[in-house]
């Protein structure tokens, strides 16, 4: 089987990340949990021993050597995010510990300033927990309430029905640009635009789509994006809030503490200017400097070499599933990233996810954070197999041959 191509080659990528050369339960590791969190490749976890090794420091508050080179690599990072996303300014680029961080961010520092009473704030069906239970919490303590962008039963979110919920001037519209259930891709620009034309701020969470999509904040139009780096090849524990610098300029701060302030007595503070404003207390300092490594790589291998990659996986990968007796894709948007949820017939998502693993293949079970949508499907999760650049059709391949064993076995 060919996959590798002048641009895309698959053996020399898999050669990146350590971590797929291995057994698991006397199988070879095939790794379809991508969603859930992606691997590292070489450069990110060398970045992360180089600075343990060479040149750990607290950054912005030293003079000594150490601190500056500490600081000149974390605000690298920041450059590297901020010219990935195509964003105006530095300025305009938070790290924040992952997408959650930022949404809540968001939510307590935006939020709290301008949602009030009898304000609607609107979501989507898709939405992962972390877009929906932040914007509970300020609709709770303002008296707003939510509003839901329904789906239809191929996982689509439905335009006619957002075109009404817009009459209703919703103060903020908030979605996915990539379902991490379903893979489904939102029509994040032309959604952001028709928000925006209802009078509302906009906020985009980009967990699944920085991976697999080039996301371009100025082309998109967003007010707010949120992703998290390990995800995308990079550690956990990093992220990025983007947010358009008046919009973050009027927020209040969200955190307290050392590095956000520009000066405090006993009864009172004043801030500091953007982007530290915003983050308070050291950062996660290394992780941030290897997400920065972890952007690199990503454009290296071509963020749109990847997508093609992953949709000629996705297509493979469902072509065969689907002639499995009882299967059923949970999902099957026109647009759609590389993720496959399915159940077959009565089969308990945990029980074949179990089974698979048996057979060294990770792959994920259950609601994936995203209960509600579950409950609309009628159904009470799925088994969810997502790729990355590494992953190949010898994979999937071996993935058909377990599926159907276990299938046999659970049938
Ligand atoms: N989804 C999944 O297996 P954090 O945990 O902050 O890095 O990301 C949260 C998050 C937010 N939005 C979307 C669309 C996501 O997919 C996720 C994380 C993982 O699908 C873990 S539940």
């Amino acid at each position: 089987m060919i996959e590798t191509t002048e641009q895309y080659d698959t053996e020399r990528i898999r050669r990146d990340f350590p971590i797929l050369n291995q057994y698991v339960n006397d199988r070879p590791l095939i790794y379809f949990d991508n969603a859930a969190s992606s691997q590292k490749p070489i450069p990110v976890i060398e970045s992360l021993r180089e600075y343990y090794t060479h040149y750990h420091s607290n950054i912005h508050r030293g003079v000594h050597h150490l601190a500056q080179l500490a600081t000149e690599g974390y605000e690298a990072a920041r450059t590297k995010v901020k010219n990935h996303l195509n964003a105006s300014k530095r300025e305009e680029i938070i790290f924040t510990y992952g997408t959650t961080d930022g949404i809540n961010l968001v939510a307590q520092a935006w939020g709290r300033a301008n949602i009030a009473a009898g304000d609607i704030i609107l979501i989507s069906a898709l939405e992962h927990h972390s877009n929906m239970v932040p914007w509970q919490q300020v609709a709770q303590e303002k008296g707003a309430s939510i509003e839901v962008i329904p789906i239809d039963d191929h996982g689509t979110l439905d335009q006619e029905a957002y075109a009404q919920l817009l009459a209703k001037k919703p103060k903020l519209v908030a979605f996915n640009h990539v379902s991490n259930a379903l893979g489904t891709i939102n029509p994040a620009k032309e959604m952001i635009a028709a928000a925006h034309a209802a009078g509302a701020i906009t906020l985009l969470d980009g967990a699944q789509a920085i991976p697999h999509l080039k996301v371009d904040v100025k082309d998109l139009g967003c007010d707010f994006y949120a992703f998290s780096g390990h995800k995308a090849y990079g550690p956990t524990g990093t992220g990025v809030l983007y947010g358009k610098e008046a919009l973050l300029e009027a927020m209040p701060p969200w955190r307290g503490g050392g590095e956000m302030i520009a000066s405090v007595s006993y009864t009172e503070s004043t801030y500091n200017a953007l982007p530290y404003k915003f983050e308070a207390g050291t950062p996660n300092i290394a992780d941030t400097i290897a997400l920065g490594v972890a952007i690199d790589y990503l454009n290296e291998l071509g963020v749109e070499n990847i997508a093609a990659h992953e949709h000629e996986l996705t297509t493979y990968a469902t072509e065969q599933m689907m002639n499995i007796p009882d299967m059923r894709i949970i999902g099957q948007s026109p647009d759609k990233a590389g993720v496959i949820s399915f159940l077959v017939g009565e089969i308990h998502p945990f029980d074949l996810g179990t089974l698979l693993d048996k057979l060294g293949i990770a792959v994920r079970t259950g609601h994936h954070c995203t209960e509600p949508l579950m409950n609309r499907l009628g159904i009470p999760g799925t088994i969810r197999a997502s790729f990355a650049a590494y992953n190949t059709k010898r994979e999937i391949d071996q993935f058909m041959v377990s599926l159907e064993r276990c299938v046999g076995m659970l049938s």
